[in-house]
């Protein structure tokens, strides 16, 4: 491998053009609105403003489990943000989110409405709302949001590390794939020894670090991410796959990745999601 490089950065870093990623359109290194935008609100008491990437399915999912767990109260609508085409960036939006990206929910059941960005604070927030998918024992609270924030620490490697480089960045660096290649098998290695001992993250229950965690690891095991599993060799994480596999067979779960979906096959999209007779297949 060649180690040295022609690019010797300037002492102070100017954004001059896109660097000619998969995001290039889009990204800059500034904050706020870039344009005005009027945000939607529908019926239901909460109001999601998302897209079906694996941290957004971990919101539907979670909306989907309360539903299914007979909360009326978690009725949604579920609107679509098309971070491709800049929507993150539009008023309404980053008056939920400064940080412009998806998830972002507002609860309207709240005298004054609550905004909620980063989807950990999400289904934190949900879960202490409804009393549900969190333990009340203190220590399988700690182990549940111990795993709930080791998701959100860890899955920058693998989205924005090794996802960026392995499948979006312009060219393949092999430095950049080998150091994120090695840290993702490292967190697949965690979870596989956890998930040796442990039905799921938490012991016996099912819980908001399960619904964290499966968007993005399993996504690895059931080679929805990248495309990367063979290189990964993800079938040999075999308490992982299991783990992966019974959490895939709920049906708040199938529901909830298809909501707010824009890839993959159409029977498997729902782009909103206004009322629970909404069914994905339509493709809109
Ligand atoms: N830590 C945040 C990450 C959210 C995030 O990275 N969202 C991505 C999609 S998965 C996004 O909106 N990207 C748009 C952008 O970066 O402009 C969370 O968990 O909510």
């Amino acid at each position: 491998m060649n180690k040295t490089s022609p690019y010797k950065p300037a002492k102070v870093w100017k954004w001059e053009k896109e660097n000619g990623g998969t995001f290039a359109k889009t990204n800059r290194p500034t904050a706020g609105a870039t344009h005005d935008w009027e945000r939607p609100v529908g019926i239901h008491p909460l109001q999601l403003y998302s897209l079906g990437t694996p941290n957004g399915v971990k919101v539907t999912v979670m909306l989907e489990e309360l539903l299914a767990r007979g909360f009326s109260g978690a009725e949604y609508d579920a609107w679509l943000i098309k971070i491709g085409d800049g929507d993150q960036f539009g008023s309404g939006f980053v008056e939920i989110n400064p940080n412009s990206k998806i998830p972002a929910l507002m609860d309207h059941s709240t005298t004054k409405p609550t905004r909620v960005f980063e989807s950990g604070a999400i289904l934190l927030y949900l879960a202490e709302k409804f009393n549900a998918f969190l333990p009340s024992n203190p220590a399988l609270r700690a182990e549940c949001l111990s795993w709930l924030f080791w998701q959100m620490g860890a899955a920058p490697y693998l989205g924005g590390g090794f996802g960026h480089f392995y499948a979006y960045a312009p060219v393949k660096i092999e430095y950049c794939i080998d150091r994120y290649a090695m840290e993702v098998k490292r967190q697949l290695d965690v979870l596989d020894r956890h998930l040796a001992d442990n039905q799921y993250m938490c012991g016996d229950e099912y819980t908001i670090a399960d619904i964290a965690i499966w968007p993005w690891y399993g996504g690895v095991i059931l080679n929805r991410a990248y495309d990367a599993a063979e290189f990964l060799d993800a079938a040999t994480y075999q308490n992982l796959d299991r783990w992966t596999r019974e959490i895939a067979q709920r049906e708040a779960v199938q529901r909830g990745r298809m909501i707010n979906r824009t890839t993959g096959p159409l029977e498997e999209q729902l782009h909103e999601r206004h009322d629970a007779k909404d069914r994905p297949g339509s493709g809109k």
